[in-house]
């Protein structure tokens, strides 16, 4: 028996790596210890947190694409990999606010933790050179990085992730503060929802302390972050399949039909 081929590294970012594999429209995404924030100036290891994410995020994709959301993920593979949908990524990040916290309560000079309402969606340049810098729709279509119509596709769409989400989290006695999501194109011009969904890309606060469970622990040096996010993995698995409650004049959002009964493509987180 000749041992496989070594995979062909397609990227590595900053937590992940995507390798290729014989189909052009699959790639695996590896999921990294390394951790950075404030657009890399820190840099770390949290031990363990590759296969948290990997797990974390393979049990909200598979959850949100019964929901009705198209995502690019296909399968869990091992503890740190997820074979993907090879997609071209929409450069531009959005960020859904529940309660302020984050660069956006520095920005506006307002405390953490306050309810928003309306909920707010921002979208960022996706751009590590340049920090990620906020960016409204029109800057975003007038630059190229999307269309109306496409912008138009990621708010629904981040709106609906939201719904599940804070309900999904709920049920793990967690509340979702708020979160970045990245989009890609597949092959059929389709928007999927790509990349991770994990406490390095969400707040989460437990419902009755509001202690941080998420990468605030790390930015922040508050300690306790290995067991922070293995708290937020061991919550949802003890969580699958709880009936999970949604408030009444979200209901819009819940009849969203995103069909994908083609077979897709790839991403590279
Ligand atoms: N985020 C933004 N860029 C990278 C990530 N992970 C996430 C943060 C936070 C939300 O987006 O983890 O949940 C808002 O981040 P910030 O820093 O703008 O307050
Ligand atoms: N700026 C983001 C954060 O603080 C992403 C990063 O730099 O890794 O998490």
């Amino acid at each position: 028996m000749t041992p496989p081929a070594p995979l062909e590294l397609l990227y590595e970012g900053k937590a992940k790596q995507v390798f290729a594999t014989d189909d052009p429209h699959l790639v695996i995404v590896r999921y990294k210890d390394d951790a950075t924030a404030f657009n890399a100036e820190k840099r770390g290891t949290v031990v363990g947190k590759g296969e948290v994410n990997n797990a974390v995020t393979a049990l909200l994709y598979r959850e949100l694409e019964a929901f009705g959301v198209p995502t690019h993920f296909r399968d869990l593979l091992g503890p740190r990999e997820q074979l993907v949908a090879h997609v071209r990524i929409v450069p531009v990040e959005v960020i859904v606010r529940n309660r302020t916290a984050g660069t956006f309560a520095k920005r506006y000079g307002v405390e953490e933790g306050l309810p928003l309402d309306p909920k707010v969606i921002e979208f960022c340049l996706k751009s590590d050179a340049l920090g990620d810098p906020p960016m409204n729709a029109a800057t975003a279509v007038a630059l190229g990085h999307a269309t109306e119509e496409e912008l138009e596709e990621l708010f629904d769409l981040a709106a609906t992730v939201n719904d599940y989400l804070t309900a999904r989290f709920a049920v793990a006695g967690l509340d979702l503060i708020d979160f970045k999501l990245e989009f890609g194109v597949d092959r059929d011009g389709r928007i999927v929802l790509a990349d991770e969904i994990s406490p390095d890309t969400c707040r989460l606060w437990d419902h009755e302390t509001a202690e941080k469970l998420d990468k605030d622990r790390f930015r922040r040096d508050l300690g306790r972050v290995e067991e922070a996010y293995q708290e937020v993995r061991r919550r949802l698995e003890a969580t699958v399949g709880v009936p999970l409650e949604f408030p009444e004049d979200d209901h819009e959002h819940h009849d969203h039909e995103h069909h994908h009964d083609h077979d897709e493509e790839d991403a590279d987180a």
